[in-house]
């Protein structure tokens, strides 16, 4: 892994990767709103490990953090990046470092999602001009549902209107008072101090830094029954005693830390780093559970188990998947069992990734995030584990995808292509989903926004070659009947040598949804001969396939066949077939046919502020209100809106709540189309196949 560092031979047991006992391990992800810092803060801490030579920045396109090209052009973060270094803590002792940054852009939450599972604990970034931010909260309720144990960093402390305390005091009134400073700027914020380092030489201007102390050293007290009775007796807790506390308190979720640095200008960062050694819990402190809720052996001595939450295919490292270690050692050699999927998988090499750098380790263990190459079977939220053992770790569960579009290839010699580089960016990604809808002969692509899709595009342009264009989805269109209708047809042809002869007669009726059976042969006497209704229903099924309204399929009808004709010598299945695929068209038109539209039932989450552009919006939009609610502080509206709607919605509600909004939708039924809406879709679908018939 990191270049030069030595590695002890196997019996040495309890190592790392590099040679740092699991106990000596922090792990750790950064997410948090857009803009927040996170990037800027990894680079700077890849410079202080000495993991870069040179601090690099995303806004000027020489962040080693985000690398890709995808990313550089965007300036953005768009895929979760583990980092491993080792940091020698101010007391000379060597810490193993895992830091995994993320992207704050929502529609790469599923990112945020997957990396919290690699890391021990989870680091909401806060920009100290900004504060709290839409993309704080979501990340903040993603780290409470995953019981993680919690800190803060507030970035931008040097910036002009930067405020830490006020800050701080937001954050607290948000997320509660166990969340407190153990870092503060000085008054004029050129320095950093560590609150309880500096104790009783805080400068008594800081009244604030004061406040706090006593706030952390009550903290502290309370993770233990001695310390309690100590401090409850009014005796001094010695300053080891603070800190075994305060670092069980944060093992146990009652106390977040707070930090605050500027990236820019190395203000801190040690601070910081120091704090991480002292505070944050090691793999071997948080308890780890499989899918039944037993615990999960961590030390390097127990049986292997990795869970897998990124597989990469990118031109800088190859194909790797990546597998946070959770417990015993995993060696570069022989075979591992994937027990969600039975299967087993060859290893030949492991190796850490640090950007665009990668290199090989010997073993791993729990806390190490490792890179395998070339694996066959394995996919995001798998679980990996030793021969002969078997556990599974719980999956994720990723949001369903919301934005759907329709791809297809700039160039004939691209379609062929567009597939397998569709499954590469999907199988990335378990937030992107591609379908191919028969109906409409549509390829589609489904992620969680409009930027979500046009990274996949570009990745696909980047990384497989093919370049492909999104277009709206055309909507599944049905047809049926809203009446009886009656029809007649009479296949006869007398062309030399032996004729064609069938003649039926039937009904079309909306089918009731009690009725099971859509066919009735109500034939008597003969008319018909029994031999060929099988040919007279396929004749149905065939002018099913294609309605009289604008030839989309047609469903929920009832068709009742009850007189025909036919011909010793002349009839035929074909015959018949023709027969009663005209009729049924015959009678369809009668029966008052119409257009039928599927409808999605949606669910928008919005602040209140938003609530009547919202349901104006969905009005406008021909949806029907069903409810609203509230959750979790935010205001619920349900309804049922045409598919036909929906389909930009993402970006759309982005634009109405300024990105606090999102939604999610799921198939409701059919329903008819008004009629002018179906008008204008039954001369789309006459250009189109007037279209189709002059290039045939
Ligand atoms: N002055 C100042 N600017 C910062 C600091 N941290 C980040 N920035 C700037 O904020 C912008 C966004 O930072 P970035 O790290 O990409 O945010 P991310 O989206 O959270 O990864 C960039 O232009 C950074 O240069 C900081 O501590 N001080
Ligand atoms: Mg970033």
């Amino acid at each position: 892994m990191v270049a030069g560092v030595s590695r002890k031979k196997d019996g040495e047991g309890g190592t790392c990767m590099n040679d740092i006992p699991v106990a000596d391990v922090r792990n750790f992800v950064l997410a948090g709103h857009t803009g927040s810092g996170k990037t800027t803060l990894v680079d700077a801490i890849l410079f202080k490990l000495g993991l870069n030579d040179r601090l690099g920045s995303p806004a000027s396109g020489t962040s080693a953090a985000d690398y890709t090209d995808e990313e550089r052009s965007r300036k953005i973060t768009l895929f979760a990046k583990p980092f491993t270094g080792v940091y020698q803590s101010a007391a000379g002792k060597k810490i193993g470092i895992v830091v995994t940054d993320t992207p704050g852009y929502m529609d790469f939450f599923g990112q945020v999602l997957s990396a919290t599972r690699a890391a021990e604990t989870a680091v909401l970034v806060v920009d100290a001009v900004a504060g709290l931010q839409v993309g704080s909260y979501k990340v903040w309720k993603c780290f409470e549902k995953a019981k993680m144990p919690r800190a803060i960093v507030i970035t931008g402390i040097d910036k002009e209107n930067a405020d830490f305390w006020k800050t701080v005091e937001q954050i607290r009134g948000a997320f509660g008072a166990k969340c407190a400073p153990v870092t503060a700027p000085s008054d004029d914020c050129k320095k950093v101090v560590d609150i309880v380092a500096s104790g009783s030489s805080l400068p008594a201007s800081s009244s604030k830094a004061r406040e706090i102390l006593g706030t952390l050293v009550e903290i502290a007290a309370e993770t233990n029954d001695a310390l309690i009775e100590k401090y409850l007796n009014g005796e001094q807790l010695s300053a080891d005693e603070i800190a075994e506390g305060l670092r069980a308190a944060v093992a146990r979720g009652t106390l977040v830390p707070i930090f605050c640095v500027s990236a820019p200008k190395d203000l801190g960062l040690t601070e910081l780093l120091e704090g991480v050694t002292a505070l944050f819990p090691s793999p071997l402190a948080v308890k780890k559970f499989d899918l039944e809720g037993k615990d999960v052996r961590t030390e390097a001595d127990a049986p292997f188990v990795g869970f897998v939450w990124r597989v990469v295919n990118d031109p800088f490292i190859g194909q790797m998947t990546f597998v946070r270690v959770i417990g015993g050692t995993l060696t570069p050699e022989g075979e591992i069992l994937n027990a969600s999927k039975d299967q087993k998988e060859r290893l030949s090499s492991l190796v850490v990734v640090n950007g665009r750098k990668s290199s090989p380790v010997e073993r791993a263990t729990a806390g190490d995030i490792v890179a395998i190459p070339k694996l066959k079977a394995t996919s995001v939220c798998d679980t990996l584990c030793a021969l002969g053992t078997k556990t599974i770790l719980p999956r994720l569960e990723f949001p369903q995808p919301v934005a759907i579009m329709c791809v297809t290839a700039k160039t004939q010699a691209d379609e062929d292509k567009i597939g397998v580089a569709l499954n590469r960016v999907a199988e990335e990604d378990p937030t992107l989903k591609v379908e191919r809808n028969r109906e409409t002969k549509q390829t589609l692509l489904a992620g969680l926004g409009d930027v979500h899709l046009d990274v996949a595009v570009e990745m696909m342009r980047n990384r497989s070659k093919v370049d492909v264009t999104l277009s709206l989805p055309k909507v599944a269109y049905r047809e049926t009947v809203t009446a009886l209708g009656e029809g007649h047809y009479k296949h006869k042809k007398q062309t030399g040598g032996r004729g064609q002869y069938g003649e039926v007669y039937l009904k079309v009726q909306p089918k009731a949804k009690d009725d099971e059976e859509w066919f009735e042969d109500a034939i008597v006497g003969g008319a018909i001969p029994g031999n060929f209704i099988p040919a007279v229903q396929k004749g149905v099924l065939e002018g099913m396939a294609s309605g009289t309204v604008a030839g989309y399929p047609v469903q929920d009808v009832k068709v009742i066949v009850y007189d025909g004709s036919y011909h010793e010598v002349d009839s035929s299945e074909i015959a018949f077939k023709i027969a009663a695929s005209r009729a049924f068209r015959d009678a369809m038109g009668k029966a008052r046919p119409v257009l039928l539209e599927p409808i999605m039932t949606v669910k928008v989450w919005t602040p209140e502020a938003f609530m009547g552009e919202i349901n104006g919006d969905l009005n406008h939009k021909r949806g029907r209100i069903l409810g609203m609610d509230t959750e979790d502080g935010m205001q619920v509206i349900t309804a049922e809106v045409p598919q036909a709607e929906l389909f930009r919605y993402a970006a759309e509600l982005r634009s109405i709540t300024g990105g606090q909004g999102s939604f999610e939708m799921n198939f409701c039924r059919y329903d008819v189309v008004p009629s002018n809406v179906a008008q204008k879709i039954i001369a789309a679908a006459a250009a189109d196949r007037k279209k189709e018939e002059e290039e045939d």
